[in-house]
C-alpha cells in the first residue's frame, strides 16, 4: 500500500507565518470556481489575497490540485482553480475521492473548513454560508456547511447565509447544531445580497478584539469543536436593492426548479441566474459582502494572533 500523506500542503507563506504564530486568513474556492462569473473570477481571486495583504495578515486559499490538498496557492494554482477546465466543486465529502483519484478541485465552506482547520488556521472568511434551502420539504437539501461547522473549531466571516436560501430555517440548524453567531455591529443577521435579513441575532460585537475574547473562552471552556460564525453585513449603500432582489430570486427558484437542478449544482445556478437578471447588480453586491468580510477575517486573525 502507497503512502500518501493527505495532511495539506502548506504554502511556504502560509507555514512561515504559522511558525512565527502570525495571523492567516483561510479562503474559499469554491466562490472562484464556481460562485462568480469568468473572467472577472480570476481578479477576484487576487484581489482577495490582496486585502489580506494589505490588513498585514497572509492569505491561505484553499482547494485540491492534482489530488493535493493545499492550504496557500501560488498565482498559477490560483489561476488553475479560476479558469481550469473540470475543476470540481469539493464539499468535506468530497475530499478523500478527490485525494484518491488525483482530481482537482475547489473547495466549499465545507471543505475548506476540514482542511484549514487541519493546518492549523482559526480564521477562514467567505461570502454567505450555505444552508437550508427554501424547497427543503420537497428536496430535503441542505448544505453539508451546517453540519461540518458544527463539529470543526474555526471562526467563520461572512455576510450570514445566502438570501436563495431558507434564512429563518438555517438560523435555527445553527441553534440545533449548537454553532455560534455573533453579529458584528449589527443586532440583525445579514441577508448577504442585503444588509438585514429581518431576523435579530442573540449577539452583537463591535470590534475584532471581541471576537478574539469569544474564540478565546470557547477554547477556555473546552468542550466539542465548533465553529465560531461573525455575521458581517455588506454595507447599505452597497446591498441589492431589496424590491429587485426578492423579484429576481422568485424567477431564479422558479427556473431551476423548471429545470431539475438539483444537488451541487442549486446553489451556482442560483447565483449566475440572479448575476444575469440583475444586470450584475447582485454579483457587485455579492463582491462588496465578500470584501467586507476578508477585511475583517484579516483584523480578526491580527486580534487573535495578538492575544
Ligand atoms: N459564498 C459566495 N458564493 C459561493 C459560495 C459562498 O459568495 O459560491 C459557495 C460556498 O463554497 C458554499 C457553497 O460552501 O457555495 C454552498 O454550496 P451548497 O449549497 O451546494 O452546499
Ligand atoms: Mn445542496
Amino acid at each position: 500500500m502507497s503512502q500518501h500523506s493527505v495532511v495539506p500542503v502548506l504554502s511556504e507563506e502560509v507555514r512561515e507565518a504559522l511558525a512565527r504564530r502570525g495571523p492567516v486568513v483561510a479562503l474559499e474556492s469554491t466562490i472562484i470556481s464556481h460562485g462568480l462569473p469568468r473572467p472577472r473570477n480570476v481578479e477576484v481571486g487576487r484581489e482577495l489575497e490582496a486585502l489580506v495583504r494589505a490588513a498585514g495578515a497572509v492569505p491561505a486559499t484553499v482547494a485540491v490540485l492534482d489530488g493535493v490538498p493545499r492550504v496557500g496557492l501560488d498565482k498559477e494554482q490560483l489561476e488553475r482553480i479560476a479558469t481550469g477546465e473540470g475543476v470540481r466543486k469539493l464539499g468535506a465529502r468530497d475530499l478523500a475521492p478527490a485525494v484518491a483519484a488525483g482530481a482537482t478541485g475547489a473547495t466549499t465552506v465545507s471543505g475548506t473548513a476540514v482542511l484549514a482547520a487541519r493546518a492549523g488556521l482559526r480564521v477562514f472568511a467567505t461570502g454567505g454560508l450555505g444552508g437550508v434551502h427554501r424547497d427543503w420539504l420537497r428536496a430535503q437539501d441542505e448544505s453539508a456547511d451546517l453540519g461540518l461547522l458544527a463539529r470543526t473549531r474555526i471562526t467563520v466571516v461572512c455576510a450570514g447565509v445566502k438570501s436563495i436560501l431558507d434564512v429563518p430555517a438555517t438560523l435555527q440548524r445553527l441553534e440545533t447544531l449548537g454553532v455560534t453567531v455573533l453579529g458584528y455591529g449589527t443586532e440583525r443577521f445579514p441577508g448577504f445580497y442585503l444588509s438585514d435579513s429581518g431576523l435579530p441575532v442573540d449577539w452583537t460585537v463591535h470590534r475584532p478584539e471581541e471576537v478574539a475574547e469569544v474564540m478565546a473562552a470557547a477554547d477556555a471552556l473546552g468542550g466539542d469543536p465548533s465553529a465560531l460564525v461573525v455575521a458581517n453585513p455588506v454595507p447599505e449603500a452597497e446591498q441589492l436593492d431589496p424590491e429587485l432582489h426578492d423579484r429576481v430570486l422568485s424567477e431564479a427558484l422558479a427556473a431551476c426548479r423548471e429545470r431539475g437542478v438539483t444537488g451541487q449544482g442549486v446553489t451556482p445556478f442560483l447565483l449566475d441566474h440572479l448575476v444575469r437578471a440583475t444586470g450584475g447588480a447582485s454579483l457587485e453586491a455579492n463582491l462588496a459582502a465578500v470584501r467586507g468580510n476578508v477585511r475583517l477575517g484579516a483584523a480578526i486573525a491580527a486580534a487573535w494572533a495578538a492575544r
